[in-house]
């Protein structure tokens, strides 16, 4: 596959592209673009929901998708796909896997019902098309849509990371809020059990709410209770199933991993341990969907430290789904 369509064909000396990293217009780690969904024909979809509509403190998740694309390109993708050195192995290989971009969910400034219509939309239509939709928030109502265009991929567990439960019934009247998503999920018929990894913060969510996740039947564990458990036995804490929706708060990382986001949390989680249990969870099922929320380049460090680490956790991921895939010889 063409890996680098976004870069003038006018390397004079070679004939071939370079395809440098500071070269290209942005899609995530270079992959194609397709903003038509009718045509689209992939193995994994990503698409932006530049969403802020519904947080109460600091906005700017809305360029969330753009700094994760940006946080995405700074290694130069080959057709091999990504070399591990720490396990000797290849992954996403690029003329196996078919990753599309196909670009953002249109945001419509201050009505959030109809830029939740258009996320909701095209979360349905990839799926319709065959392709497990990769979501870059936004703030975390982003998942709300979300879970309603997962509707036709049938019963899902869901496995939340996130420094707070996001269990909220409603903020002032308002029950799309970035602290409600998993209260709505919990009401979906085709949403099973709930399991909550990194629990820490105090968030909107309070004392009562995290007695109705647990009479839900959701697990909620601290980095404490995943640090004595170790990854094995959180894997067992997790409801079983064929079928997961991973959503993903980059705020459960610890502030100093993560200063680019609108509720930043100290005692969180570190990549190395997250990027483990996104191994294991990789392969305790099927991955229906996964979206990355609440990236707010805005605060982030000069370095762009937050959405670089954003995008290493969607390649990481993406990269134990498809390895699983492979073992299991599936598309
Ligand atoms: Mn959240």
């Amino acid at each position: 596959m063409d890996n680098c369509p976004h870069v003038l064909m006018n390397n004079i000396s070679t004939g071939t592209p370079l395809n440098a990293t500071p070269t290209g217009i942005m899609s995530f780690d270079k992959y194609p673009i397709c903003t038509d969904l009718s045509q689209l024909d992939a193995d994994i979809a990503i698409v932006g929901a530049p969403c802020d509509l519904s947080i109460q403190g600091r906005t700017g998740a809305r360029f969330g998708p753009r700094g994760i694309r940006f946080g995405s390109i700074w290694n130069r993708p080959s057709d091999a796909g990504r070399y591990d050195p720490v396990k000797d192995e290849y992954y996403l290989a690029r003329d196996k896997w078919r990753i599309v971009d196909c670009g953002d969910a249109d945001l419509i400034p201050g009505d959030l019902e109809a830029t939740f219509r258009n996320i909701e939309h095209a979360v349905r239509e990839i799926t319709r098309r065959g392709a497990m939709p990769v979501i870059l928030g936004g703030d975390h109502s982003i998942t709300i849509p979300v879970a309603r265009g997962l509707d036709e991929v049938g019963t899902f567990h869901v496995l939340h990371f996130d420094s707070h439960l996001d269990w909220t019934d409603n903020v002032g009247g308002q029950l799309y809020s970035n602290g409600s998503p998993c209260r709505f999920m919990s009401r979906l018929p085709y949403v099973g059990k709930m399991a909550h990894l990194g629990i820490n913060g105090i968030g909107s969510s309070g004392r009562s709410d995290f007695y109705d996740a647990r009479d839900n039947g959701d697990v909620i564990l601290t980095p404490k209770d995943i640090r004595s458990l170790g990854v094995d036995g959180v894997m067992e804490k997790l409801p079983k199933g064929e079928r997961y929706f991973v959503t993903f708060d980059i705020d459960v990382f610890n502030f100093m991993q993560a200063p680019g986001t609108g509720s930043p949390m100290l005692g969180g989680m570190f990549y190395e341990e997250i990027t483990e249990l996104l191994e294991a969870v990789a392969n305790l099922g099927s991955i229906v969907a996964f979206d990355l929320v609440e990236v707010s380049p805005l605060y982030d460090n000069p370095n762009q430290q937050t959405s670089i680490l954003a995008a290493t956790i969607i390649k990481d991921f993406l990269g134990y789904i498809t390895k699983r895939r492979e073992r299991l010889g599936e598309r």
